[in-house]
């Protein structure tokens, strides 16, 4: 288990590796100075030049990842949009993904079914019915899509569809067609950690050493996703924040989040809106916790975090201009 350790941001980055006291962390744009091994800890120096830590990233579903990418989420629920009928649901969420496009996200992750613990699980018939319209329609109109599901028959459907990237809350263990269907499909995926099921995955999580053992069964997912014959390199991964994990949990694996960099892969997160930021606050609502999922977002962006799912796209945007830009300077 390597984790990098001192990183660099900014234009320090550049000297200390061109000073040959620190290493890209994943490509860049920032440094790492140490490293955690199981032996203690080392100069970044001493490992070799392609360590995974190390190594650039992507492409990735054409994105080439020199920059951040801005995910933006379009939800096809009921609870989310009018009380009305699948119709209007389809409406507005097609209305919400036209705006969140025109607010320069990169790609709109669609997804029909809630997650949240409690929620109504929802007949595959009926996730279908609601995402396929809202993907036809964006798909339309140039969007790259990714599609938030944890069931085969929607992501072959989605496909037919439009979607170009798979996004499963459960890294292709929720279905046991997943790994096959996946793999057929071809497309770049995010595989995502969830520990248990969404109904009870919040019921009193437990982990020893929550960074490292999520880290360890992504590598599994990976590797079991490669052994199906899924691409290597069409593969980002995530650490699934809120995702069976308590407030602990989700901070420390926040803090400790460019560990993951050990997997190889693109790395996304997910923290907007999320309960972690009114836990660390004053018990916001969801709508009220912008402010705290930017904080969040940028701090993700400092651990080399590639990717960025998020309900605010033009607050992010923004944000994200004015850290890449002192990045950068
Ligand atoms: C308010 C609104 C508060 C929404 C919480 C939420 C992730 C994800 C979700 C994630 C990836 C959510 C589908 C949870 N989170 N996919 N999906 N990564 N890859 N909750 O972190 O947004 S749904």
């Amino acid at each position: 288990m390597h984790r990098p350790l001192a990183i660099i941001s900014g234009p320090a980055a550049r000297t200390a590796i061109a000073a040959g006291c620190a290493r890209p962390l994943a490509g860049g744009p920032l440094a790492f100075a140490l490293v955690e091994t199981p032996a203690g800890i080392e100069p970044a120096t001493a490992l070799a030049g392609d360590h995974p830590l190390i190594t650039p990233r992507g492409p990735w579903a054409g994105f080439d990842l020199s920059r951040p990418v801005i995910m933006g989420i379009v939800n096809v629920t009921p609870d989310s949009f009018s009380d009305g009928g699948d119709h209007d649901n389809a409406e507005a969420a097609i209305a919400h993904g036209r705006r969140l496009m025109a607010e320069g996200a990169d790609i709109l992750d669609i997804g029909g079914e809630s997650t949240r613990p409690g929620a109504a699980p929802v007949p595959v018939d009926v996730e279908i019915a609601r995402v396929v319209p809202v993907i036809r329609a964006l798909a339309a109109e140039g969007a790259v899509i990714s599609i938030d599901t944890r069931h085969a028959a929607v992501m072959r459907v989605a496909v037919e569809a439009g979607a170009h990237i798979i996004n499963d809350v459960t890294a292709l263990t929720g279905d046991p067609d997943s790994l096959s269907v996946a793999a057929d499909l071809g497309l770049p995926l995010v595989l995502m950690h969830i520990k248990g099921e969404p109904q009870t995955m919040q019921d009193a999580p437990r982990y020893d050493d929550v960074t490292a053992e999520v880290g360890d069964w992504l590598a599994a997912r990976i590797e079991a996703a490669v052994a199906a014959g899924i691409a290597r390199a069409t593969i980002a991964v995530d650490p699934g924040i809120g995702f069976g994990k308590n407030l602990e949990h989700n901070v420390d694996l926040l803090a400790r989040t460019g560990a993951l960099h050990r997997l190889g892969c693109p790395l996304l997160i997910g923290v907007s809106r999320k309960r972690f930021i009114a836990g660390l606050s004053r018990g916001e609502a969801a709508r009220d916790r912008v402010a705290g999922s930017i904080a969040a977002a940028l701090h993700s962006l400092g651990q080399g975090a590639h990717i960025l799912r998020v309900h605010d796209v033009a607050a992010t945007m923004q944000a994200v201009a004015v850290w890449q830009a002192l990045q950068s300077a």
